[in-house]
Order: C-alpha cells, then sequence, then structure tokens
C-alpha cells in the first residue's frame, strides 16, 4: 500500500535533516558527537546575547554592554547602553526588539549622541579580504508614526590597521542608512583586505537631534554582527583586444569557510576617466562581452557575496586598482606637424587617401588617426590652408595594432626650391660627382613621397660630391633652409660631413623703401637701396644620429627680410686617410623660403612648443 511504503522513507529523511541540524540533541542520552560546525564567525558575541555587569542605571534600569564589545562615543554626552530585554521590561512596552537570539544590544539617549559599539579581533592573516555586517534599527522620538527619516545615521566600519579610533581615516564605512523606524536596516556592510594581523569593526550610529526629553528618547539597536573571512574572485580579460567587444571572465571564485558562492558584482573603469561604474550588481553570471572604444584602456574588478551558515550575506573587498587591464587595441596613426622651424602647426589636415580617415592637426601639432587594419598599401598626406605641402607617404600599411609615427614637416608658402623633394629625379639641381660617386636620387629610404637623394658612398678614394642650386628671393621674411636628412649607417662627425654652404648676394636689412629726391637736386651717385653683399654661411649637421632628421638654418638675420640669390649646396667630402667608415647621407624635402614671424605671422596658425 502506498502510504505504507513511503511512510518509512519519510522517516529516514526527517532523521536525516535532525540529524544534520542538531545531533546532540537527538542522542541525548548517548556520549555528545563533536559537532561539524565550520568556524566562519570571528566576533565574540556577533548577536548580542551575553552582557558585562551593569556599569550604571538610567531611571532605574541597569545599564550594560554586550560582552566582548567596547562601547565608544563622541562629539557629545554619553548616551546609555542597555540589554534591551532589560529596558522592554522596565522602561518600555515589554517587546523586546531584535533580530536573532533572545535580545539585542541598545543605546539611548535625550540628546544627540554619536556612538556604537566596537570590537577588534586578532589572529587575522594580512592581505586576505574579510567582511563586516550587522542589523540595526533606530527610532527617533518615538515609534509613533511618523517615521522621521534622516535623523538617525546607520553606518558599519572596518579599520583593516587594527587602530581602534572610529574616527580615523583608516576606517571603511559602509554606505549610510538614515530611514526611521522599521524595517531593521539588514544591508549594511563593508569589506577589506587586513592590512595586520589585528582588525577592528565598528557599529555606528549618529543620532543627529536632542528627542525633547523623557518620554521621546532616541533609541539604537545593534544585533546580528558577523565578521568572516570573504570568498575571492578575480575579473580577468584580454591585455590588449584587437576588436572594441571583449570578453571578460570572473569565474574563478572561491568561497570561503563557512558558506557558498552566490553572487557577483562587477566593475568597470575607463582609464581616460578614472571612475569605476558597476556594470553587473549581484548576477550570477560569470562573464559577459564588453563592448569599449578603439584606443581606450579598461579596467575590471569582481567581488563575490558569500552566503553563510547563518544566512548572512557578505561580499569581498574590491582591489582599489582592478582586477584586470584591457587596451582596445586597433591601428594607430599619429605623429606631428611642423614648419619649416620645427614648430608645431595646428589646423594642417593628415588623411589616408581614398578612405574618410583624416585628422586635423592640434595646438601642439600632434594629430591621431584611428584606421581600421589593411594590408592593403595606403597612401597617406597632409595639406594646410596657407602652407606647402611634401609629397604623399606611399605604401603604409596598419597592423592589427600596429602604431605608425609620421612626421611632416610643411613647406612655406613662398618655397622657391625647385624639386626639393626629389619627387622628379635630379630636376632642378645641379651635380658635383667625383669619379664613380654621383649622386643619385632612390626610391628607399625615402622620407615623403617615392624619391630621396643619396650622397656619398664606399670608396678606396677621397671625394667630394654634391648638389646645388639658386634661387630668387624678394622680400622674404627671415629666409629658412629646411630639410630633411639621414645617415646610413650613424656615425660620429669624423671624416664624412655634410656641408651646407649658402651664398646671398643681395642683402637689404630693410624693406624695401622709394627714395625720394628732390628734381632739382644733382646726383653724383646713382640711388640704390640695395647693397651687394656676399655671405657664406657653412654648416655641419650631426651624423651620430639614427633616422631620418629634420634641420634648418636661417640665411641672414632674424627678423628681416631679405632680397637677394640664395644658392644651397649640399656636400659630402670623404678621405680614407682619416681612417674613419663610409657613410651615405639621404636627403629629402629640401625648402627655403620665409619663416614665422614678421609680415607673415597673421597667415600662419602657429604655437611655440609648450
Ligand atoms: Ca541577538
Ligand atoms: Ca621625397
Amino acid at each position: 500500500m502506498k502510504p505504507s511504503r513511503t511512510l518509512p522513507h519519510l522517516g529516514v529523511l526527517l532523521l536525516l535533516v535532525t540529524l544534520a541540524q542538531s545531533p546532540v540533541s537527538l542522542w541525548a542520552s548517548e556520549p555528545p558527537a563533536a559537532p561539524i560546525v565550520t568556524q566562519y564567525q570571528l566576533l565574540v558575541n556577533p548577536g548580542m546575547e551575553v552582557y558585562d555587569p551593569p556599569y550604571t542605571q538610567y531611571r532605574g534600569a541597569d545599564c550594560q554592554v554586550a560582552s566582548g564589545w567596547e562601547p565608544f562615543w563622541y562629539g557629545g554626552p554619553e548616551p546609555y547602553w542597555m540589554d534591551t530585554r532589560v529596558f522592554a521590561s522596565n522602561l518600555g512596552t515589554g517587546w523586546v526588539e531584535r533580530i536573532e537570539g533572545a535580545t539585542s544590544q541598545m543605546i539611548l539617549a535625550t540628546e544627540p549622541y554619536t556612538a556604537g559599539l566596537q570590537q577588534q579581533v586578532t589572529g587575522l592573516t594580512p592581505g586576505v579580504g574579510y567582511g563586516f555586517h550587522a542589523a540595526m534599527l533606530t527610532i527617533f522620538e518615538t515609534s509613533a508614526p511618523p517615521a522621521v527619516d534622516g535623523t538617525m545615521v546607520k553606518e558599519v566600519g572596518m579599520d583593516p590597521t587594527g587602530g581602534t579610533d572610529p574616527q580615523a581615516s583608516t576606517v571603511i564605512w559602509s554606505e549610510a542608512d538614515d530611514h526611521d523606524e522599521g524595517p531593521w536596516s539588514i544591508d549594511l556592510r563593508t569589506a577589506v583586505y587586513a592590512e595586520a594581523p589585528t582588525m577592528t569593526v565598528f557599529i555606528r550610529v549618529t543620532s543627529l537631534y536632542e528627542s525633547g526629553g523623557w518620554p521621546l528618547v532616541n533609541l539604537s539597536f545593534l544585533d546580528s554582527a558577523i565578521l568572516a573571512e570573504t570568498p575571492q574572485v578575480t575579473a580577468t580579460s584580454p591585455v590588449v583586444a584587437e576588436e572594441p567587444a571583449f570578453i571578460v571572465n570572473w569565474d574563478n571564485a572561491v568561497a570561503a569557510p563557512g558558506g557558498y558562492v552566490r553572487w557577483y558584482d562587477v566593475q568597470w573603469l575607463d582609464e581616460v576617466e578614472g571612475v569605476w561604474h558597476d556594470w553587473f550588481v549581484r548576477t550570477s553570471e560569470v562573464e559577459a562581452p564588453f563592448v569599449g572604444e578603439l584606443g581606450h584602456t579598461y579596467r575590471f574588478r569582481a567581488r563575490a557575496w558569500q552566503r553563510y551558515d547563518n544566512n548572512a550575506h557578505l561580499y569581498g573587498p574590491y582591489r582599489p586598482d582592478g582586477d584586470t587591464v584591457t587596451w582596445v587595441g586597433g591601428p594607430l596613426l599619429t605623429g606631428y606637424v611642423w614648419n619649416n622651424e620645427g614648430l608645431p602647426v595646428a589646423g594642417a589636415t593628415v588623411a589616408i587617401s581614398g578612405t574618410g580617415y583624416a585628422a586635423t592637426s592640434d595646438h601642439a601639432g600632434r594629430y591621431e588617426i584611428r584606421p581600421l587594419p589593411s594590408t592593403e598599401p595606403q597612401t597617406v598626406s597632409v595639406n594646410h590652408p596657407v602652407l606647402l605641402s611634401p609629397a604623399p607617404v606611399q605604401g603604409v600599411t596598419f597592423g592589427l595594432t600596429e602604431t605608425v609615427s609620421l612626421t611632416w614637416t610643411l613647406r612655406p608658402a613662398d618655397d622657391k626650391t625647385v624639386n626639393g623633394g626629389f619627387e622628379e629625379g635630379l630636376a632642378g639641381w645641379l651635380l658635383l660627382a667625383d669619379q664613380d660617386i654621383v649622386p643619385t636620387v632612390v626610391s628607399d629610404p625615402v622620407h615623403t613621397g617615392q624619391g630621396a637623394l643619396t650622397l656619398g658612398g664606399t670608396a678606396p678614394f677621397s671625394y667630394t660630391v654634391g648638389v646645388t642650386q639658386s634661387t630668387i628671393l624678394t622680400d622674404t621674411w627671415q629666409p629658412a633652409l629646411s630639410f630633411w636628412y639621414r645617415p646610413v649607417p650613424a656615425g660620429t662627425d669624423g671624416p664624412f660631413n655634410v656641408i651646407l654652404t649658402v651664398v646671398t648676394r643681395t642683402i637689404s636689412t630693410t624693406l624695401p623703401v622709394t627714395p625720394s629726391v628732390r628734381s632739382s637736386a644733382m646726383l653724383s651717385e646713382p640711388i640704390t637701396t640695395t647693397l651687394s653683399v656676399t655671405t657664406t654661411h657653412i654648416f655641419t649637421p650631426a651624423l651620430d644620429v639614427e633616422g631620418w632628421q629634420h634641420q634648418w638654418y636661417y640665411l641672414g638675420p632674424l627678423d628681416v627680410a631679405m632680397t637677394g640669390t640664395a644658392t644651397i649646396f649640399f656636400r659630402v667630402s670623404y678621405d680614407p686617410a682619416t681612417g674613419g667608415a663610409a657613410t651615405t647621407v639621404y636627403l629629402d624635402e629640401v625648402s627655403l623660403g620665409a619663416s614665422s614671424g614678421g609680415p607673415y605671422q597673421i597667415y600662419l596658425p602657429l604655437i611655440q612648443k609648450p
């Protein structure tokens, strides 16, 4: 029959349940078996069930503090601590407010108070996470309605250094709950990593106002505290994400003694912003896709909630700097835009030809473009409303997480150089060759475009080679010769030199003037505003440098307009007798024209380097 078959099973089940819950009571007449209780509660008298002897009386009722706890107060007169049972039977209605056990700790006063209980615990492990929780109820003046929120503020705190001063800055407080009357506040908790073997926990009520005098009194009830080790969990994510969306995991939780992991909280932070945001709160999931922005760096951190055997819940501490960092990569094209004097140029547009990718240089001359990855060679160009562009850079590829740096030098608007970028072979230049050492144009290396000049090379004999070009300057403000060069291999200044000879023929140190001559005057000399002067400058750019270098020289005095003829002459000499090694110098982007300042300043959006 059905009932007789199921009853024994039910009986066994009940027996097992009873066994698990209370083996001692089941075999009261037998020798008691050691109860299987996982020790997780680190507090003494966490339920405030046991009390020290009375230390004074309030209105005839004994005042007592829960054993194992220390009372604290500050900022006002001392309130009274009382076993809620004593209050209920002597001063109250007989009802004992509590959330577990037989009683709770009361604090009461008619004056404002900041007070509570604290307990110092020893034997902890520095570096391990611990959580703390306590239940609280406050009643302002009277339990008769209405409730007056904002009058009594409840908090719990932990000092991971073990300090016993509730006002110390090392105390990590929970959020505050200032709701008046019921229900009990059961969601105040905090968590820290122990910094010492000793830790102190605090339960605090800030009662802001006087009650108005007995029988109106401001009551606090403290109960059901737990301090326990908390579960561990660590968020993990890729160091570099090649796409904006990537997976973040927090699937490695390890429960602390005395319970099981129930939920997770996860936060994220964008390093540009520096603020932690809640991503998940009390989720059961252990991974999720995160969608960031290219070029941003994100941090993540997780904490786990544990349900303990007494049904309390604690979470572990977050790591202040987060658990994991992910950089959302993708290609980056960046660099600077300069003028012929190496000053930053704002407002220049750098663009990847045939795509929509472009960026404008800022006041520091810097630009940044984040294109999609591309193995197809691309052409990158620069443009400016006033200044002239160098040739585009060709054959640029953008790997998945590659950073490409291109620094541009814009040419002056009145650049007089012919074929300064060697894009048309040697057109415009006169050559000085020596035996088989002949200046030639190569396609690699170049700084921009498809050609650069190569000067010098290995030879068993002494030689001097070079290229020259003459230009005419007309009222050119503070003219400058600008160029890029690259010694290969880089060497110290020795037998190899790049010598630049600049010859100016006709110089006016002032802007042109119109001579005013009385018609009756007799002229013994021709009228002229010019003075014919020849000046030769010899410059020696450093050769102990790696890679392409931008160099510029002024043709004459600063802040002066110049009219005349300039001959530029790039020359490399070599003498094997000095014993040096051969160096080849590559040359590109030669320009000669006005520099910034003077009457042209208004046209050039130039900013001094910070
Ligand atoms: Ca209790
Ligand atoms: Ca070139």
